[in-house]
């Protein structure tokens, strides 16, 4: 049968790349056109993307991927560019990790208690929401000249097409959309003073984002017209897409620079306990809820990494499997770890804290970093399931982390279920197929699911180790938590 080419952007916070997914009745291939580095930039006002620099990198990954049938972009969630009247940028995007929204949920909370907040959005506490930048941005110059706000996704998108609009599995990330309607939070909006036209109109995975424009054609030498698809545009959601699980009764976690843990569900979980144990409810494909806490992820590592100078992570990871299990244990969703600098520092200050050893040699320093993440998946995964009261019986690990053999064993052990290690590229992979869908190549979401399964290459981990040893690692956290 026909094999159709679909290019896949992928921008997380620590890569970009462009990959292109050739899709068939039964076959389904990756392969990396580009891949560049997303490195933040510390500039006097803050912690900017370099927006312009990816854009770049974007527009050298089509010119390399060739001949395409459709692209579609997906990205890191919460950040946006705003436009001026003209539809030029203004500025370059803030970063999720600057410290501008330091204080401000304190000020939202005062006109919208965060619990209706929570019962209104479902979207976990985190500094970065969009709602909290742009209350911390209110009496900006920047924002008062802006007429439109799109999210990274759609602000490239518009870029390549002209065509402005707002992808839904994003839009859920900015904590203004109502998980029930999946439309706008009107009411929470108002209050808070936030102007919904300030955003273009929504769109859905799936949905047509317009043309290639003949300067973006003729700059990547690529022959039109070549659509644009709207994909799940939010990372995780593309990333969940691709999780290749049967059934319903699985766990996932999408590790990368976070690690998003956590169900697939069909309704959100708003209850006050939900709230309590910070789990958000973002949209994801078809009218899905990402039920999940963020986890600080591999960022602890990528931290400790350059503050070393950037040694071997496979030496790293060689040493951190000598070193005895459950030595030192900090909290991975403690959001003391999210400011980039110091982080071998904080890690040790927190471990003095705690009254347990401080990780001395960098094995040791690693080891910590993923006997924690693993801990934290433990924790996520068997919360998620009793306030979600849905039961499951594997957990799949897909992105970056699946690379990491060390994490996705301690993950088994910790959370005493099977673990499914990949595919590792899964957001690219969720890109494509939705993308493949829209034109009719794939079927439904199992269908999908059942696809990737059947042609990417998954490890299994059978747990292992010693569960009581785990179970008193939870426990020793929870006693040291203020
Ligand atoms: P993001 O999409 O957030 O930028 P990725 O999914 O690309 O992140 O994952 C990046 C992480 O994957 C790195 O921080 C690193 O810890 C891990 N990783 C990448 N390559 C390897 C490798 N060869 N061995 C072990 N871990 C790896
Ligand atoms: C992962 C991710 C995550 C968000 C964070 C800001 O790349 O999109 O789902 O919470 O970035």
């Amino acid at each position: 049968g026909a094999v159709k080419s679909y290019a896949a952007v992928d921008l997380g916070a620590s890569s970009g790349r462009v990959m292109v997914g050739r899709v068939g009745r039964d076959s389904l291939e990756l392969s990396e056109a580009h891949r560049f580095p997303n490195r933040p930039v510390r500039v006097p006002e803050g912690l900017r993307w370099d927006v312009l620099g990816l854009y770049a990198g974007v527009l050298d990954g089509l010119r390399a991927a060739g001949r395409v049938d459709s692209v579609g972009i997906d990205s890191w969630a919460v950040d946006y560019g705003l436009l001026d009247a003209d539809g030029a940028l203004l500025g370059n995007p803030v970063h999720y990790r600057d410290a501008r929204t330091e204080g401000v949920a304190e000020k939202v909370w005062a006109s919208v208690p965060p619990e209706e907040l929570y019962a209104a959005t479902g979207i976990q506490y985190a500094p970065f929401n969009t709602l909290y930048q742009l209350t911390a941005a209110r009496s900006t110059a920047q924002l008062a000249a802006a007429r439109r706000l799109l999210l990274i996704p759609d602000l490239l998108t518009y870029w390549l097409t002209g065509e402005q609009g707002t992808e839904l599995t994003n839009a859920s990330t900015t904590q203004l959309v109502d998980p029930r309607t999946r439309d706008w939070s009107y009411d929470v909006a108002a209050r808070l003073g936030i102007d919904l036209k300030l955003f273009a109109p929504l769109r859905r995975p799936g949905d047509p984002a317009g043309v290639l424009r003949a300067e973006v054609l003729e700059e990547t030498g690529l022959r039109g017209p070549v659509p644009v698809t709207a994909v799940g545009s939010h990372d995780t959601a593309s990333a969940v897409a691709a999780v290749p699980a049967v059934g319903e009764r699985f766990a996932y976690i999408c590790t990368g620079t976070w690690s998003l843990a956590g169900l697939e569900l069909d309704e959100p979980v708003l209850t006050e306990e939900s709230r309590a144990a910070n789990f958000t409810n973002e949209l994801g494909l078809d009218g899905t809820v990402r039920y999940l806490r963020n986890i600080m992820g591999l960022w602890l590592l990528q931290e400790c990494v350059r503050a070393w100078g950037d040694p071997d992570l496979g030496e790293l990871l060689r040493e951190a499997a000598e070193v005895p299990a459950l030595r030192s244990v900090v909290d991975a969703q403690d959001a003391a770890f999210l400011a980039p600098g110091r982080m071998p520092e904080r890690i040790a200050e927190a471990c003095r804290a705690s009254g347990q050893p401080v990780p001395e040699t960098r094995g040791e320093f690693t080891r910590c970093i993923l006997d924690s993440l693993a801990l934290a998946h433990r924790r996520a995964i068997g919360e998620a399931q009793r306030l979600a009261d849905h039961p499951v019986d594997v957990v799949h690990i897909v992105g970056g982390g699946t690379r990491n053999a060390l994490l996705c064993r301690l993950t088994a052990d910790a959370c005493g279920l099977p673990v499914v290690a990949g595919p590792t590229e899964a957001a690219a992979l969720g890109n494509v197929l939705v993308q493949a869908r829209a034109h009719g190549l794939v079927g439904d979401r199992a269908g999908m699911r059942r696809l990737i399964a059947r042609t990417q290459p998954l490890t299994r981990y059978e747990p292992s180790g010693d569960a009581a040893a785990w179970r008193a690692a939870e426990a020793r956290l929870a006693g040291a938590a203020p």
